[in-house]
C-alpha cells in the first residue's frame, strides 16, 4: 500500500516508523511518504494560509498552495522520502527535495481499481467536520493501493480545494471523533494504524482481528491471564473450565452487557442487523431496558 502524507508538521508523522506500522514499512507492505506543504508555497515566507473571506476569527489554508501540492502527488511524481522504519533520520535530506518530476507519469492500471472500478486514489482529510471514521472505514481502506492524506490545520483548508481535487481523487472528509484536535497529523496516525493493522501480511495472526470490538458490533469481552488468583481477585471460574462452549457463552454475554453500559447505540444498531440470536437478543433487550435512564 502506498500512502502519501501533505502536512505542514512532516516530523509529526515519525512514529509511523515504529512498532507496527515500521514493521510493515520494513515488509516492503507499506510505503509511506510524507510532504511538506510548505514547499508548494510561492512567496518568499513560504505562507500557507490567509485571512478568511467574510471574516472572523483564525487563518484558511490558501487553495493554490494545495492544488500545486495535490497535482504532484495525482501526477504520481511526488517522490518524497520513503520512511524507512527505525532508522535514524534527522540527518537525511529532507523530504520536499522532490526533483524531475512527471506530473502524468502515474500509470493507470487495473489494479488500482478499487471495487466499485474507479481508479483514483483516495484523498482522505481530517477534519472534525467530517463524516466519522469506524471500522468498517478501516476495513474497507485495507485494500485501497494508494491512501492520501491532507492535513488541515487552522480553521480548515479553503473549501474549492475539495472541488477541484474530485477530478483526480475520491475524496472523503473523516472525523476521528467529537473533539477539535489543533490539525489533522494526529488523525492520520489514528487511522493508518487502524487501516495498516488489516493488511493482510501485517498482523500475524489473522484470526486476531476477527474478534476485534467492532467487527462484530459489539465491544469485546474483559480478558485475563495467570496468576488464578491476584491481590485478592480471581480469575471468573468459567474460564479456566476448558469449555469452549460455556467459555464462548460466557464471552458473548460479557459483550452484550458491556455495549450495553457503554455503548448502548451500538448495541441497538446490532440487534437491528440481526446480529444477535434470539436469546442474546432477548438479554440484549432487557440490558437496554435496564440502563435506560441509569446514570
Ligand atoms: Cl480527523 N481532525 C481534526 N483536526 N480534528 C478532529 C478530527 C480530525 N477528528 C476529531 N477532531
Amino acid at each position: 500500500m502506498r500512502v502519501d502524507v501533505v502536512t505542514i508538521f512532516p516530523e509529526y508523522l515519525e512514529p509511523l516508523r515504529h512498532a507496527l506500522l515500521g514493521k510493515a514499512i520494513e515488509q516492503g507492505i507499506l510505503d509511506v511518504r510524507v510532504h511538506d506543504l510548505r514547499r508548494f508555497a510561492d512567496d518568499q515566507h513560504r505562507s500557507v494560509d490567509a485571512r478568511p473571506a467574510g471574516g472572523g476569527p483564525g487563518m484558511v489554508m490558501r487553495p493554490t498552495v494545495w492544488g500545486r501540492a495535490l497535482d504532484e502527488i495525482a501526477g504520481g511524481g511526488a517522490e518524497g522520502p520513503g520512511l524507512s522504519s527505525a532508522q535514524p533520520h534527522l540527518d537525511r535530506a529532507r523530504h520536499d527535495e522532490l526533483n524531475g518530476l512527471d506530473p502524468h507519469r502515474y500509470e493507470e492500471r487495473e489494479d488500482d481499481r478499487d471495487a466499485s472500478g474507479d481508479a483514483r486514489p483516495l484523498l482522505l482529510v481530517p477534519t472534525p467536520t467530517g463524516a466519522p471514521f469506524r471500522q468498517a472505514d478501516a476495513r474497507a481502506w485495507s485494500n485501497e493501493e494508494h491512501l492520501v492524506f491532507a492535513c488541515g490545520r487552522y480553521e480548515g483548508i479553503d473549501e474549492r480545494v475539495f472541488l477541484d481535487a474530485r477530478r483526480r481523487f475520491r475524496v472523503r472528509e473523516v472525523s476521528i471523533g467529537d473533539y477539535v484536535l489543533i490539525g489533522g497529523e494526529a488523525a492520520v496516525l489514528v487511522i493508518l494504524e487502524a487501516v495498516v493493522r488489516l493488511v493482510p501480511g501485517v498482523l500475524g495472526n489473522s484470526q486476531s482481528h476477527v474478534d476485534d470490538s467492532f467487527s462484530g458490533g459489539l465491544l469485546e469481552a474483559p480478558s485475563y491471564t495467570k496468576p488464578r488468583e491476584w491481590r485478592g481477585l480471581e480469575i471468573p471460574e468459567v474460564l479456566l473450565s476448558g469449555d469452549h462452549e460455556k467459555v464462548d457463552r460466557w464471552r458473548r454475554e460479557r459483550s452484550i452487557e458491556r455495549t450495553a453500559e457503554r455503548r448502548p447505540e451500538l448495541l441497538s444498531e446490532a440487534l437491528a442487523a440481526g446480529l444477535l440470536d434470539s436469546e442474546e437478543a432477548a438479554a440484549a433487550r432487557r440490558h437496554l431496558d435496564e440502563d435506560w435512564g441509569e446514570d
